[in-house]
C-alpha cells in the first residue's frame, strides 16, 4: 500500500496478478514508499520480463507448477495406462554396406537440411568454466567443438552439391545468458570460423523462476530481496525458440526439408547423422532419434513406442532408465529392465541427435508454440514430500517434443552398433570419470572424447581403405583407462562423409606406427602410399590436389605427455589428463591452387622452378 504511484500500469498489474496467485510474499517485506523503490523497480521488471518469457505467462508457470508439484508428491506416472513396446527403426554397422548406402541418401538429404546446436549448458559437471563449445575436441588439430561442427556443416554444403546450387546450410545455436556472450565473442573472433554472415544465427533461452514449496510460491533470490532466484528450463526450449523466431518458418521457404538437432560436445555426430538422415527420407520420418545400443539398466534413456490399449494414445518417446523398468515391471516384462539374448536391451539408448522432418515439424510448431511437456523434479526433504532441500524449477527436455504429436506421426530411430562411431560426449570431472570407470561405465570425460576420434578415424580407415593402423593400445591417463590409437584427425572437408575416406585413401596405401600422429587438413587431399613412424600434417586449401604417393615419413613425432610430468597445465589440459609436447614434424603447406604429387617425381623436379612449390616449414623441411 502506499506503492502505487511509484510503478506503471504493468507493474501494477502484475503485482495484482501475482497477489491474486498467492505470491503476495514477493512484496510482503517491502519497506514504505520512498525507501529502495529503485530495487522495488528492479523487481518488478524483472518479473515483467519473466512473464514475457514464458508461454501463458507467470501465472500460467504457477499452475503448472503447482498441478507437476501434486503429481510428484503423489508418485503419479506419466506413462501411466501405455504399454512399452520396441519403436520401428534400424540398427547398422558402421561402414557396412548399408550404413553406406543410407549415408549417401543422407548426403544429398543434407543438402537440404538446416542444423541446431543446443549450445545452453555450462560444463559445471566437467569442472570447466568456459564455454564448452570452445573446448579442443582433440589436442592434435586444436580444433574447438564449434569450429568442428562448423567445419563439418560447411563440407556437406559443398559435398552434397547445395553450395553448387547457390544453397547455404544455417546453424542455429541456441544459447543461455551463462553462454550467450561467450559464443557470439568466439564466433566474431574466428569470422565465424567459415560461415557467411546470416548463416549462423544464435538464439537465446531465458531462465524460469525457483519455486520453495509445492504450493508453487516463487523464491526470492537468498542473496537479493528484490530478485526472484531463476534456473535453466532445460534444452527442450529449442523448439519454442525456433518458432518464434521464425527460423523454422523461414527455413521451410527456402526449401530446406530437415531439421539435425545436436549437443554440445559429441564430436562423433557428424559421423552417422547422414545414415540417420539418409533413413529418415527412406522411411519419411517425420522425427528420428540417432541411438546407441544400451545395456539394460545402463543410466540412458530409453526410445519406446508406447500405446494406450485402448487405441486412445501412442508415441513413441525416451522414457528415461528410473522410468522404464518399473514400467516393464508393471506391464510386458515381471523383470523389467532387461537384455534380450543379443545381450542388450531392446530399447535403443537416447543420446538427443534428433532429426525432424520440416514440412511436418512447422505445423507442429505453429499449432503448439513449440512448448514441450514439462517436468519437476523436486529434492524433498523426507519422505512426507512436504518440504524441499532447496529450490526447484519446472523443466522440458528436447527429446520430449514426439508426446505433442498426432497418433500417426511416423517416429523412429536410427542405431549405429558401434557406440565409438557415434558418441562420446565430454560431460563429466576427471574425478566423476574416474568413478564411472571403476563402476565399468563409460567416462563421457574429455580424455576420451579425444581419444575416441582417434578411434573413430583409425577405424575409419581401416574399413574404408584397409589402412594398417596396427593394434591399439591401453593407456591411462588421470586414472580414465583410454585406448590408444595412432592420432588421426580427418578434417570434415577432407572426409564429409565415411565412403570420401574411401575415395580419398587407396586400398591398402596407408601404414601408421603405433602412436604417430597424422593429420590431413584439407579438401582435395588423397593418400596412394604413404608411411607414417612420427608425425605428418598436410594442410592444402581448396583446389590444391595433393596426392601423396610414395611418402615415407620418419621423426620423433609428437607425445601425449601425461600431465604429472608437465610443467603449469592449462585447465584445458588438466581435463584430459595430458599434454602435447611436438617433438619433431613433417609438415607440408600448400596454400595455392595447383597439381602437386608429394615426393616429387624425379622428372617434375627436373622442372620444379616453373612449378608452384610446396611450402615445406616443419622441422624436416
Ligand atoms: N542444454 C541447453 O542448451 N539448455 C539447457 O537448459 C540445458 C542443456 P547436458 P544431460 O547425452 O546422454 C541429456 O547437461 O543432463 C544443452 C539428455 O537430456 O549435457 O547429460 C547443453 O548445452 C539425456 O536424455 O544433458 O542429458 C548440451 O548441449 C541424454 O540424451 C545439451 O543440452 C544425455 O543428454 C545436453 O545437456 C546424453
Amino acid at each position: 500500500k502506499g506503492n502505487e504511484k511509484l510503478f506503471s500500469e504493468q507493474e501494477l498489474a502484475i503485482i495484482r496478478m501475482l497477489v491474486e496467485e498467492g505470491q503476495a510474499h514477493l512484496f510482503a517485506a517491502w519497506p514504505a514508499p520512498g525507501e529502495a523503490d529503485a530495487d522495488k523497480r528492479r523487481l518488478l521488471q524483472q518479473l515483467v520480463l519473466l512473464d514475457a518469457n514464458y508461454h501463458g505467462g507467470l501465472a500460467a508457470y504457477i499452475h503448472n507448477a503447482k498441478q507437476l508439484l501434486a503429481d510428484s508428491k503423489e508418485g503419479r506416472n506419466a506413462f501411466d495406462g501405455y504399454t512399452p513396446s520396441v519403436p520401428e527403426g534400424e540398427r547398422l554397422d558402421f561402414g557396412s554396406g548399408r550404413f553406406l548406402q543410407l549415408e549417401g541418401q543422407g548426403l544429398e538429404a543434407a543438402g537440404k537440411a538446416a542444423f541446431v546446436l543446443v549450445a545452453g549448458g555450462l560444463g559445471e559437471r566437467l569442472g570447466y568454466q568456459g564455454i564448452k563449445v570452445a573446448l579442443p575436441c582433440e589436442s592434435a588439430s586444436g580444433r574447438c567443438f564449434l569450429q568442428l561442427y562448423i567445419e563439418s556443416i560447411l563440407a556437406l554444403q559443398d559435398a552434397s552439391g547445395a553450395a553448387a546450387e547457390g544453397r547455404r546450410l544455417p546453424l542455429a545455436i541456441m544459447t543461455s545468458d551463462d553462454t550467450h556472450g561467450r559464443t557470439e565473442a568466439l564466433l566474431k573472433k574466428h569470422s565465424n570460423f567459415g560461415m557467411e554472415e546470416g548463416q549462423v544465427v544464435l538464439i537465446k533461452q531465458e531462465k524460469v523462476p525457483c519455486l520453495i514449496d509445492n504450493d508453487a510460491h516463487l523464491a526470492l533470490d537468498p542473496s537479493d530481496a528484490y530478485a526472484v532466484q531463476t534456473k535453466p528450463h532445460g534444452h527442450g526450449d529449442v523448439h519454442g525458440l525456433l518458432h518464434r523466431s521464425g527460423l523454422t518458418q523461414q527455413w521451410q521457404q527456402q526449401g530446406l526439408q530437415w531439421v539435425c538437432f545436436f549437443q554440445d560436445t559429441n564430436a562423433l555426430v557428424f559421423r552417422a547423422l547422414l545414415a540417420a538422415l539418409g533413413l529418415s527420407a527412406a522411411n519419411d520420418y517425420d522425427m528420428n532419434s540417432l541411438a546407441v545400443p544400451r545395456k539394460a539398466k545402463e543410466a540412458i534413456g530409453a526410445i519406446t513406442r508406447l500405446t494406450k490399449a485402448d487405441g486412445s494414445g501412442a508415441m513413441t518417446v525416451n522414457v528415461e532408465y528410473n522410468q522404464l523398468d518399473p514400467l516393464l515391471r508393471s506391464t510386458i516384462n515381471k523383470d523389467g529392465d532387461v537384455n534380450d539374448e543379443s545381450g542388450w536391451s531392446p530399447f535403443p539408448g537416447n543420446i538427443n541427435q534428433l532429426v525432424l522432418k520440416l514440412s511436418s515439424y512447422v505445423p507442429q510448431l505453429a499449432a503448439t508454440g513449440g512448448n514441450i511437456s514439462e517436468f519437476v523434479n523436486p529434492k524433498y526433504k523426507d519422505a512426507t514430500k512436504t518440504a524441499f532441500k532447496s529450490s526447484t524449477r519446472l523443466e522440458c527436455m528436447m527429446q520430449d517434443y514426439p508426446k505433442a504429436l498426432p497418433v500417426d506421426t511416423k517416429v523412429g530411430f536410427t542405431v549405429v552398433n558401434q557406440v565409438w562411431a557415434t558418441y562420446s560426449p565430454v560431460k563429466n570431472s576427471p574425478a566423476d570419470a574416474r568413478a564411472k570407470a571403476a563402476e565399468g561405465n563409460p567416462t563421457h570425460s574429455a580424455t576420451t572424447g579425444e581419444m575416441d576420434i582417434y578411434k573413430a578415424n583409425c577405424e575409419a580407415l581401416m574399413l574404408m581403405a584397409g589402412a594398417d593402423v596396427g593394434s591399439p593400445q591401453e593407456g591411462m591417463y588421470i586414472g580414465i583407462p583410454v585406448e590408444e590409437w595412432p592420432r588421426v584427425v580427418l578434417s570434415p572437408s577432407f572426409a564429409p562423409c565415411l565412403a570420401a575416406v574411401k575415395d580419398k585413401v587407396a586400398q591398402g596405401s596407408l601404414l601408421l606406427a603405433p602412436k604417430s600422429v597424422l593429420l590431413l587438413e584439407g579438401r582435395d587431399i588423397s593418400v596412394k602410399n604413404l608411411r607414417v613412424d612420427g608425425a605428418l600434417v598436410v594442410r592444402a586449401v581448396p583446389g590444391a590436389k595433393v596426392v601423396l604417393d610414395g611418402l615415407t615419413v620418419s621423426n620423433q613425432g609428437w607425445s601425449w605427455t601425461p600431465i604429472e610430468k608437465v610443467d603449469s597445465p592449462t585447465l584445458e589440459e588438466a581435463i584430459r589428463g595430458f599434454r602435447v609436447i611436438r617433438n619433431e614434424t613433417l609438415e607440408l603447406v600448400f596454400d595455392q591452387p595447383g597439381d602437386y604429387i608429394v615426393p616429387q617425381p624425379a622428372a617434375a623436379a627436373a622442372a620444379a622452378d616453373e612449378a608452384p612449390a610446396a611450402e615445406v616449414p616443419g622441422d624436416e623441411a
